[in-house]
């Protein structure tokens, strides 16, 4: 490295070591080993400006080694952006602090996404570069055409969302992407030999990526694999022998410098070794200018760029502006008018098709599933290798994949992504979804086969625990709607909804329609609401939610004819009815004394609802593989068992 840049690079090594000392936690060895490389992608290469961090043509670096967050600080503060000052470092890791354990998502600060469950960043940069290509495709690529860079270590890569993801990237021949792979050969257990033997590069050419070997610390090998990565026809991986911890006398090269402070004694010899005579958060004013001046170059680029942009700002200021077309209202007179006994996943693929004609930012997929989950309508086009016009993307059967490439969909902007599977394969998306809820991201994850009511694929694809663990992510709405006119409402509640993920949880099995009137208002937006009663005066509640409202609603028929009366509540979203006034919410949950709930799955997320007094018809153990119906009896969920067991209950409550 020349002298210049060996400073510029010092610099983000010692703001790291120093404020993970000073926090007395972290990870400094990743900042310490790749700051020779992020110091030439930054100077020469990258495309930002740090004045407008939310640029939509700026280049994206996602930090995959969330563990190193660091390093992406230091950049952050040294090259200009307001979202980070000396200070937030000297805060790092402290209550409220930008400068979070790990890199948290934030508009318009740099921090591109949130990272540090492993892997995840490299499915967000395949999201990244993807929408890129999708949006160059509407706008032209004068408006469109930045690449996403991503810096992931051995830990990324052994994960297997990254094998998912590198495999889809190279498969559709994102040119965009380059990989920054810190191949420093430690992890945290020590050398990554201890499990791991990958030959890299056949792994990434079998891929379809090109894969380049340098030396992570050589200023030319770095500045010319960069060079040679903007101009591929593939995805690139730049794979940087680095030493982690580099400088530190007796920490780098091993395990010890990877997850915390070095010490007092060995950074004094760090500074030494390095030659970095000056304090703790010292950057002398030449190379904080340097690094200043590095950011700057993107304010002209912009401006640069404006003057295209200017020509088309309109409609794309439409676009990115995230908002949906409505046409809710007519759609939900059609189906009124047409009332059909169809499954909640048709019902959706209906709703899909005529809303993938007018909004353009809608982007469908499955892993897989599509016909089962009806993701994919008469108006999708397919996204194919190199050929990025369509709108529908089969992400083959990667879940793990398909839900960070979303995340990275909608972070990107522009863009809004749905994506299918069946529910059971819910818990291979969870770490993603989770992630969607942390960044208020609007995923909209379409799972259908939502119950028992599948069938014959028995147990394995049978949910169970899933709805009620869903439940549980905060910011996420669950979404079970009962037929075809809730299945719309519930559409229009997740897409209308900017800084939540939804999980729409649909049938295969057809359910006859419980809403037969036309309303204006959308129900399903209560969460909660009252479908029929059988007397003005009631002494029972059902709630029920999806399949279950019609078997609510035939219970409380035979109640009614032995002069038991009661009211049914549809519940297609628990998340929503909480949020909903005391008033609203005391007359739909407070009214009877006595109360059951039906749902086709785990019951312990209606305990809420109906007290300990109530009874909880649900399934509380593994499925059974037969036809649904038979699956359903087998469990007691039909209108005999429920009335015998509520008059029972009534009896001994009396
Ligand atoms: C999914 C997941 N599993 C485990 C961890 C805990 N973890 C954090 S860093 C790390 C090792 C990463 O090794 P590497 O990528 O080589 O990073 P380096 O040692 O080079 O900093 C592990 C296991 C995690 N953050 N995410």
């Amino acid at each position: 490295m020349s002298k210049e840049n060996k400073d510029l690079a010092n610099a983000i090594r010692f703001l790291s070591i120093d404020a993970v000392q000073k926090a007395n936690s972290g990870h400094p060895g990743m900042p310490m080993g790749m700051a020779d490389v992020v110091t030439i992608l930054f100077k020469y290469y990258l495309k930002f400006n740090p004045k407008n961090p939310s640029w939509i043509n700026r280049d994206r670096f996602v930090l995959s080694a969330g563990h190193g967050s660091m390093l992406l600080y230091s950049l952050l503060y040294l090259t200009g952006y307001k979202s980070i000052s000396l200070n937030d470092i000297k805060n790092f890791r402290q209550l409220n602090s930008i400068c979070a354990g790990h890199p948290e998502y934030k508009i318009n600060t740099g921090i591109e996404t949130t990272t540090g469950p492993l892997g995840q960043g490299i499915a967000n940069a395949v999201g990244f570069a993807l929408a890129e290509e999708i949006l160059k495709k509407k706008f032209g690529k004068n408006i469109l055409n930045h690449k996403t860079y991503v810096l992931a270590g051995d830990g990324c890569l052994m994960e297997g969302i990254s094998h998912e993801a590198l495999s889809f990237a190279g498969h559709l021949k994102l040119k965009n992407l380059i990989m920054l792979f810190d191949n420093n050969s430690i992890s945290i257990d020590g050398p990554t030999s201890l499990a791991v033997s990958d030959n890299y590069k056949k792994r990434f050419n079998s891929y379809g990526w090109d894969y380049l070997d340098i030396d992570g610390h050589n200023e030319k090998q770095i500045f010319k694999a960069l060079k040679k990565a903007q101009k591929s026809k593939r995805p690139t991986a730049i794979s940087c022998k680095t030493t982690i911890g580099y400088g530190s006398p007796n920490k780098s090269g091993t395990a010890s410098a990877h997850g915390s402070p070095l010490g007092e004694d060995e950074v004094k010899l760090v500074r030494k070794k390095l030659k970095w005579n000056y304090e703790p958060f010292e950057i002398p004013q030449k190379i904080l200018k340097e690094w200043k001046d590095i950011g700057h170059k993107g304010v002209k680029e912009e401006l640069k760029w404006k003057k295209n942009y200017n020509k088309k700002k309109s409609i794309i200021e439409k676009t990115f502006s995230n908002k949906p077309k409505k046409t809710f209202e007519i759609e939900k007179q059609n189906i009124i008018k047409n009332l059909e006994t169809i499954a909640t996943r048709k019902s959706s693929e209906k709703i899909l098709a005529n809303l993938t004609k007018i909004n353009n930012a809608l982007i469908g997929g499955s892993a897989d599933l599509s016909g089962s989950n009806n993701t994919k309508t008469k108006n999708h086009r397919i996204i194919k290798p190199g050929d990025f016009k369509g709108n529908y993307i089969h992400y083959g059967v990667r879940e793990h994949a398909m839900c960070g490439i979303m995340n990275g969909l909608a972070l990107h902007s522009g863009l809004i992504p749905y994506g299918g599977t069946f529910l059971i394969f819910s818990d291979y998306c969870k770490p993603s979804i989770r992630l969607s809820a942390f960044m208020k991201q609007r995923v909209i994850y379409v799972m259908s086969h939502d119950s028992i009511g599948l069938g014959e694929d028995g147990p394995t694809h049978q949910p169970i625990e899933q709805l009620s663990s869903l439940r549980l992510v905060p910011n996420l709405n669950v979404f079970r709607p009962a037929d075809e006119t809730e299945t719309l409402e519930c559409w229009q509640l997740a897409l209308e909804n900017l800084s939540s993920p939804s999980v729409l949880a649909l049938t295969r099995q057809k359910l006859a329609p419980v809403r037969k009137e036309f309303i204006k208002e959308n129900k399903c937006s209560y969460g909660a609401y009252e479908i029929s009663r059988t007397n003005n005066n009631v002494e029972l509640t059902i709630f029920a939610s999806g399949s279950e409202v019609n078997l609510a609603y035939e219970v409380s028929h035979k109640l009614a004819t032995e002069n038991i009366y009661s009211k049914v509540i549809s519940v297609p979203c628990q998340e929503l009815l909480e949020k909903q006034t005391n008033t609203y919410k005391k007359n739909i949950l407070k009214e009877t004394k006595f109360k059951i709930s039906i749902e086709a799955g785990a019951t312990n997320s209606w305990e809420k609802f109906i007290g300990q007094q109530g009874l909880a018809f649900g399934i509380d153990d593994f499925g059974k593989s037969a036809p649904y119906k038979n699956v359903y009896k087998h469990f007691g969920l039909t209108s005999e068992n429920i009335t015998k067991k509520v008059k029972e209950m009534l009896n001994k409550q009396i």
